[in-house]
């Protein structure tokens, strides 16, 4: 039998191929051979995040944002806010692989004026009280610790009528949209919105997880509650300090829910406040999400890939995905942690994946 021909090339033996001539002609098709491929993160034995653990002391950050406080108005910046950029991941705005955070600054007299973008955020309250932020016609007040949703595509301004600045960490999926090329953004008609509802009374309707308001028809894919106020997240964590020891690995944590499904906060972002008892030294572990943590009260250390993280309170520091991780609490009093996470994003997808690990200290 007459050996066939493919594409009217006759089969010649492999010597009559120039191995590197080839491999140059192959870029001006836009293509790769995958059997020469040398980014480690296409195929790894196990992901290494391009992000590094790091701490963003907030002594140092509240500085430089008290000096951007005299440099230019709220209005003028739209968001007066310093971006805490991952060292691993600049220039990126990016705090973690799919999570940003910043540190917004309001000054009495204020107007953070009324926008909406698909990106979905939240603010945790770092210092002052008398500010609100507005969310679809209905202003919750913010106070230390409280944390308050701005969904995606939901109007929020935000506006101070205290006499003291405020400031928060606001908590953004803006990597993970960025990512999917599926942000969009867009400024309000007016520059505050009109009062739809009295102030925090979704706050009031959703004042326990146990009982829903049963006339309520919700179907967004995101926590109905715009502020969940740290009166109540304070005094569940005494309480619960009293009965529990928690998790091995986080101490006694609670994740706020979206209380229709028992679910997260956002479908992007999860959202938890822990409690270290005292010189609590938890077992380590890793697991496929990421996390920025805000430190509420205390002081302690977390180690991370070999790295130790010193925080005290207010600083933020971020836990990249799939690394090795352990919590101490250096004080005799509590030390108590917000974080913000990518766990639904993971959960959704089918990826988390989390394993217990050695200490490292
Ligand atoms: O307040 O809407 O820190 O759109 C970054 C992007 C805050 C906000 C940020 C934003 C906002």
């Amino acid at each position: 039998m007459p050996r066939t021909s493919i594409d009217g090339i006759a089969p010649g033996p492999a010597a009559a191929i120039d191995a590197e001539q080839y491999y140059a002609g192959l870029d001006s098709f836009n293509v790769e051979p995958l059997w020469r491929n040398t980014d480690p993160r296409l195929l790894p034995a196990e992901p290494k995040s391009r992000a590094v653990p790091h701490v963003w002391r907030y002594q140092e950050v509240r500085a430089q944002l008290m000096t951007a406080g005299r440099l230019i108005s709220a209005e003028e910046a739209e968001r007066r806010v310093l971006m805490l950029i991952n060292p691993g991941l600049a220039p990126e705005v990016e705090t973690a692989n799919n999570l940003y955070a910043g540190i917004q600054l309001v000054l009495p007299g204020e107007i953070a004026p009324m926008h909406k973008h698909a990106a979905a955020a939240f603010r945790f309250v770092i210092e002052g009280s008398g500010a609100y932020t507005a969310v679809d016609g209905e202003r919750a007040h913010m106070r230390p610790g409280d944390i308050v949703l701005t969904p995606s595509w939901a109007w929020h301004d935000h506006g101070n009528f205290s006499d003291e600045p405020m400031v928060w960490m606001d908590g953004l999926d803006l990597p993970l949209i960025k990512k999917l090329e599926a942000n969009f953004f867009v400024n309000g008609p007016e520059r505050a919105q009109d009062e739809l509802r009295p102030a925090n009374s979704t706050e009031r309707l959703y004042a326990t997880s146990r009982l829903n308001p049963a006339w309520q028809t919700w179907d967004k894919p995101y926590s109905p509650v715009i502020n969940y106020p740290w009166s109540q997240t304070e005094q569940l964590l005494k309480t619960a300090l009293d009965d529990w020891s928690g998790s091995p690995t986080d101490g006694v944590i609670f994740e706020f829910t979206n209380p229709n499904s028992g679910g997260p906060i956002m479908p992007t972002m999860g959202a938890y406040i822990q409690a270290l008892p005292a010189r609590m030294h938890t077992q380590a572990h890793q697991h496929t999400s990421s996390a920025i943590y805000h430190v509420v009260r205390g002081r302690g250390r977390t180690v991370v890939d070999g790295t130790v993280l010193d925080w005290s309170e207010h600083d933020t520091f971020t836990v990249p995905g799939w690394s090795v991780h352990e919590h101490i609490n250096t004080e005799n009093e509590p030390a108590i942690l917000f974080s913000h996470t990518d766990i639904p994003v993971l959960k959704a997808l089918g990826f988390y994946w989390e394993r217990a690990c050695p200490r490292q200290a």
